[in-house]
């Protein structure tokens, strides 16, 4: 099928910042280099919530005022596992107790992708960065000092194909914010 001009393969995402990105290349350098492969560039380096796919300029238009109206407060991501996808073959980090305060972000992120008009895929969130692409079977390992990571918002990215691989651009961001008088989640920072 043509897609429309302007057309852009766009996902949904938490971005670290430099703080983060550090403490993950240093907590995971040693797997890294294990993994040999395809490291992710630093500045590539993200959580994928959902994988929305071509979106059309308009639709990208609704998405945009369904996911201003996502409620869910900031939470603590405790990347404490290294690991990898044997099949598609990346090593990645993760945090193996995500809160329930992401699973419930990423089911208002499908609703509201849903409500937009996309149909995303329907295979399990995963949550995890991807750190090497074409990367050799890294032994699981926990980490004895995790990367802890204060989310307080999520973007919405583009991704492009080149040659010398993917390029990821944030393109723009919502904050995590509560509902006023909703319970707090019990792990704020
Ligand atoms: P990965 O890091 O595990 O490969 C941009 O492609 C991001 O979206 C990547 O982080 C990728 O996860 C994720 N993603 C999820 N589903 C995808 C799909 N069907 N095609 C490409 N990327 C996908």
């Amino acid at each position: 099928m043509p897609s429309s001009p302007g057309t852009e393969r766009l996902f949904l995402a938490l971005w670290p910042d430099g703080a983060v990105r550090e403490a993950v290349r240093r907590a995971a350098a040693e797997a890294v280099r294990a993994a040999r492969g395809r490291p992710v560039p630093p500045d590539n380096l993200h959580l994928t919530l959902l994988f929305l796919g071509a979106v059309p300029p308009a639709v990208r238009e609704a998405l945009a005022a369904r996911l201003a109206a996502v409620r869910c407060a900031p939470f603590e991501l405790v990347l404490d596992r290294i690991g990898g996808f044997p099949r598609s073959r990346v090593a990645w980090i993760a945090p193996s107790r995500p809160p329930a305060a992401l699973h419930r972000l990423v089911g208002q992120l499908r609703a509201a992708a849903e409500e937009a008009g996309l149909a995303p895929e329907r295979r399990p969130f995963s949550p995890h960065l991807t750190l090497v692409r074409k990367a050799r079977p890294v032994p699981a390992q926990v980490l004895a000092r995790p990367v802890r990571w204060g989310v307080r918002r999520f973007w919405l990215v583009r991704s492009q194909t080149l040659p010398d691989g993917a390029r990821y651009t944030p393109l723009r961001a919502w904050p995590l914010a509560a509902e006023a008088g909703a319970a707090p989640d019990p792990t704020p920072v």
